[in-house]
């Protein structure tokens, strides 16, 4: 399992350009509020981190997974927004929706990003259990949040 291998929060912070001025959209699902809060607060504070505005830093919610692609479009259609940030956390259980909201959040971020021609990050678990998600959110494999946002300074590093 690759998250086995490599602490998903271990990015390297060379060639990041200045990102002061750069404003963000980040939208958090509240399914699995208790990891999506994780994933947001590691997202926010990597932002910070290396440099952004916290005013320029704009959260949304919506309410699961499966309407992260329709936020993002929203806000990555509003010319000050640079990069969306999509956070939300799928867990699979006994019925098919996992695979459903999988497919159609992971496409629908792909298409917000190509549509929109911005960096619009696919900052989404998705685990078979609780527990898996926990250790992506904060926990022994670092913080998908984080990763999410450094991927989004790293593609308008570009
Ligand atoms: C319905 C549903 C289920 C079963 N599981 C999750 C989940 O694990 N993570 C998540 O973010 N959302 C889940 N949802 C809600 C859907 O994303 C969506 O909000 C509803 O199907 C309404 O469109």
């Amino acid at each position: 399992m690759a998250s086995s291998k490599k602490n998903l929060s271990s990015y390297s912070s060379k060639n990041i350009s200045d990102i002061s001025k750069k404003k963000f959209a980040i939208i958090v699902a509240e399914w699995n509020n208790e990891i999506t809060e994780a994933l947001y607060t590691g997202a926010r504070e990597t932002l910070l981190k290396y440099g952004a505005k916290p005013a320029n830093i704009i959260r949304k919610n919506v309410p699961g997974s499966f309407e992260l692609s329709l936020g993002a479009q929203w806000m990555a259609k509003e010319k000050k927004i640079d990069a969306v940030i999509c956070l939300g956390c799928v867990i699979q259980g006994d019925t098919k929706h996992f695979d459903f909201i999988c497919q159609a959040v992971s496409q629908g971020i792909t298409n917000v990003g190509l549509k929109y021609n911005k960096p619009a990050i696919f900052g989404v678990l998705t685990t078979n259990t609780q527990q898996q998600a926990l250790d992506r959110a904060g926990g022994k494999h670092g913080n998908k949040g984080d990763e999410a946002a450094a991927t989004a300074i790293k593609m308008l590093t570009f």
